[in-house]
């Protein structure tokens, strides 16, 4: 029994879909051009499909999950059931509109045409705000509509911001935030359900790995109980002698977002030779 995963073939996701599959522990055979592989360990055989057509292969059943943006989950509205947030892939669907044109909150696009190749979650936005827009529904190059005449405005995917601001355009509105997610087909069975189980639970292992790192230092035993407030770890952190009398060895994990807080704060408690590496895996 193998369960098929749909992932996009190239693109933004195709990288951070097969890292993360390898930090799953999965081996299998990416080179290019292949549609399909089967890993080696773990009962999976991977597709590798353009992004937009993943809902419905899962949808249909001919994949049993995918990793797909949600924007593409919302606007393709297959039935599909979102199981994980992966945290890459991230952007949001926004409408931006001419730098120099006044923009007076949502209303201001009252009558005014809307390029986006998003036409099912803007109307969906709209229709929520009350706002009664046309929507040119088109496929590619959306940011370019207000420059010939296609439109007022525009919907589309931004990350840095750096497309609209070439194109003279400026976010106005979020209409979704978007990342990566994991998507199944809604009827999996028991045995296919245990095996997306185990996916998830090592998916959760290698994301919260990558938010954490490893921390060894020395650091005076007379400041031992503020530095273990600073950095209390998993459950406490390891603390083991060291050959000088009046020192120790302090051992824990510390989230990356507290990181250089954290560091300036153990340098004042006087820890020195800090070590931070990098967690593989992480099962709490
Ligand atoms: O060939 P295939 O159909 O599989 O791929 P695709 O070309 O349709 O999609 P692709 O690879 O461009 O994007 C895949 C997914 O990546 C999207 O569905 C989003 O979930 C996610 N993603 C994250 C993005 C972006 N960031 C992004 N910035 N997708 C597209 N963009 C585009 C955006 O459309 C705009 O043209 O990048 C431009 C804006 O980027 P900034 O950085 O200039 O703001
Ligand atoms: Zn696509």
């Amino acid at each position: 029994m193998r369960l098929k995963i749909a992932i996009q073939k190239s693109g933004r996701l195709y990288e951070e879909s097969v890292k993360l599959l390898k930090e799953c522990g999965i081996d299998f055979n990416n080179s290019m051009n292949k549609l399909r592989t089967e890993a080696t360990n773990f009962p999976l055989e991977i597709l590798f499909l353009r992004d937009d057509d993943i809902p419905q292969y899962v949808a249909d059943k001919v994949a049993a999950i995918g990793i797909v943006g949600e924007n593409v989950i919302a606007e393709k509205k297959q039935k599909v059931k979102i199981m994980e947030q992966l945290g890459f892939g991230k952007c949001r669907l926004s409408i931006a509109v001419p730098k120099d044109k006044k923009y007076e909150g949502l209303k201001s696009l009252n009558g005014k045409r809307i390029a986006t190749s998003y036409s099912h979650v803007l109307t969906a936005f709209l229709k929520k705000n009350k706002i009664k827009a046309e929507i040119h529904d088109i496929s590619g190059s959306v940011e370019i509509a207000p420059g010939i005449g296609l439109a007022e405005a525009i919907c589309d995917l931004v990350s840095s911001g750096s497309t609209l601001f070439s194109n003279g355009l400026k976010e106005v509105e979020t209409v979704m935030k978007s990342e990566a997610a994991l998507i199944a087909n809604p009827g999996l069975n028991r045995q296919e359900r245990e095996i997306v189980d185990k996916l998830i639970f090592r998916m959760r292992a290698a994301k919260k790995a990558r938010k954490n790192k490893y921390i060894l230092l020395n650091a005076p035993r007379k400041n031992l109980n503020k530095i273990i407030s600073l950095i209390p770890g998993m459950k406490s952190p390891t603390v083991l002698p060291l050959a000088e009398k009046d020192w120790c060895s302090i051992h824990s994990v510390i989230h990356e977002d507290e990181f250089w807080e954290v560091i300036e704060k153990l340098k004042e408690y006087g820890a020195q030779g800090i070590l931070v590496v990098p967690i593989e895996k992480m099962v709490i």
